[in-house]
């Protein structure tokens, strides 16, 4: 089916557009507001609010729980529902977070990175205290809960750096396995969070009568909220290998280039702002190996190979409800998704075992990136997946490409604080387990095969996340 050309969206931008401090730039009555009052209401957070609440089971999140309250514009009724039903599953997730970071080791939540993120679920806990127990009745209401939402989108942006400094120098005090049993948990759940309250935002301001004059995202045909029921993988590879080739050029002076192929004009149901960070971090990886052992003439070579229609005939429903993402070689008693790794483990091609489909309309899809890298050594192999682990090394990465000029001023001049990374090809060694975990979140995932000595070929695999439409359509439940 021909694609016609959409808008490429990156949602983390229109995120950033409704946090209070980039309001200047945004036009519109509420936005007025939100300049105003950047001051939000808070209450005291008391060691009784974080046992209560984290006492209360978790809502099971749901994808089919993002669009319920409706396709965007929302009715007035519609929005004031979708901001009681954020209301009522933030503040539990908020203090399960508190909680998990507090049965850490004393010393370990005493480092003052961690104990920053710390204090800001204590925030944002505190700014959705005076919200709890009553319910969201008003538009006015509705708009002032809207600024708590970007105010917790906002506080916790950037804050992936911050946890990884805080556990490199807290890492005599916690072991490795420790640290990435709490990683994964709390990453998880954070994906989650932010997804919550940024559903709400979008539907907010998709909702509101001045929309047309907010960013392009938010009117599109075809999304609903963060979803974008037509997603282009192949838009989104090639917008991150335009971002990643910069940081190569400005820092080495040299940019590998990508071919797309396979079924280019694929589109899906997924969360746009999900696909651009697993694929920006699956790319520098792909980059990164083709620039130290000298061979940018090589292409990386990227493969949209959706899965076929056909496999997910008579699986609708099958999936359940019951939490975990199923894989079916998984089940089969290999590998598990959860757990587990699926390095080694390996269908030569893109194959209907690696996921179990979710909707008939959108089965999903696996990407195949192929690089000629030298592959990953057998020492290396088995630490890929474990949170702060990297081979990179600065100062070996330019000696390789010295020669070619490497421009570390430009670089020093565009990579501000706290930009996670965002402008340096590896370093933190999240981006394998923490695209990992982002995969995961709808069900898919990421496996690895190694040619040590040749290249590397990473099989990201996403489920469609069905069809937005169709009430049914939602099969799969994450706990936190
Ligand atoms: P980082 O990129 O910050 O080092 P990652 O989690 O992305 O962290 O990757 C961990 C390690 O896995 C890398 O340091 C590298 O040694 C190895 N690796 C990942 N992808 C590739 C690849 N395509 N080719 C060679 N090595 C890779
Ligand atoms: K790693
Ligand atoms: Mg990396």
């Amino acid at each position: 089916m021909a694609q016609t050309q959409r808008p490429l969206v990156i949602q983390s931008q229109f995120v950033r557009q409704f946090c209070p401090q980039n309001a200047r730039r945004a036009p519109g009555p509420l936005f007025a507001r939100i300049r105003q009052q950047r001051q939000l209401s808070t209450a005291a957070v008391t060691d009784g609010d974080i046992s209560r609440l984290a006492s209360l089971p978790l809502h099971p999140l749901t994808l089919a729980d993002l669009v319920k309250h409706g396709r965007p514009p929302l009715t007035t009724p519609q929005l004031l529902q979708s901001a009681n039903f954020t209301l009522s599953i933030l503040p539990a997730r908020l203090a399960h977070r508190i909680q998990s970071l507090r049965n850490l080791p004393f010393i370990v939540v005493s480092n003052p990175h961690i104990s920053k993120i710390h204090s800001n679920y204590i925030h944002s806990l505190s700014t959705l205290l005076p919200w709890a127990e009553r319910d969201i009745c008003t538009l006015e209401q509705e708009v002032n809960f809207t600024e708590v939402m970007a105010d917790l989108v906002n506080t916790h942006a950037n804050t992936i750096s911050i946890l990884a400094r805080g556990f490199l120098e807290a890492r005599k005090y916690i072991s490795p396995k420790d640290v990435t049993r709490f990683l994964d948990e709390h990453l998880r759940a954070r994906i989650g969070t932010r997804l919550i309250a940024e559903q709400h935002l979008a539907l907010h301001f998709s909702s509101q009568p001045h929309a047309e004059l907010m960013h392009e995202s938010v009117q599109s045909e075809g999304w609903n909220g963060v979803i974008d029921t037509a997603l282009r993988p192949a838009t989104i590879v090639e917008h991150c290998a335009n971002v990643v080739g910069e940081i190569c050029e400005l820092k080495y002076g040299v940019r590998p280039h990508i071919v797309v192929n396979g079924e280019p004009d694929y589109a899906f149901a997924h969360v746009p702002v999900h696909l651009e960070y697993i694929i920006t971090e699956l790319l520098k990886n792909a980059f990164r190996a083709t620039l130290e052992s000298g061979q940018e003439r090589e292409p990386i070579e990227v493969t949209i190979a959706p899965l076929p229609k056909d496999i997910s005939d008579g699986q609708e429903g099958e999936s359940g409800l019951e939490g975990r993402p199923r894989v079916k070689n998984v089940e089969q008693g290999t590998t598990d998704i959860v757990s587990n790794r699926w390095t080694g483990n390996i269908p030569s091609a893109p194959s209907s075992s690696q996921i179990l489909p979710l909707a008939h309309s959108t089965p999903g899809v696996t990407i195949r990136i192929r690089d000629r890298g030298g592959g990953i050594s057998p020492e290396t192999l088995p630490h890929i997946w474990d949170y702060s682990f990297t081979t990179f090394n600065e100062d070996k990465a330019s000696s390789t490409l010295s020669g070619r000029s490497s421009n570390m001023d430009a670089l020093s001049a565009i990579s501000g604080p706290g930009g996670d990374g965002a402008n340096s090809l590896a370093g933190l060694g999240y981006g394998l387990p923490l695209g990992r975990a982002y995969a995961e979140y709808f069900g898919g995932g990421i496996a690895i095969q190694s040619l040590w000595g040749w290249g590397t070929d990473v099989y990201l695999s996403l489920r469609g996340v069905g069809n937005v439409e169709d009430d049914n359509w939602l099969h799969r439940y994450h706990r936190d």
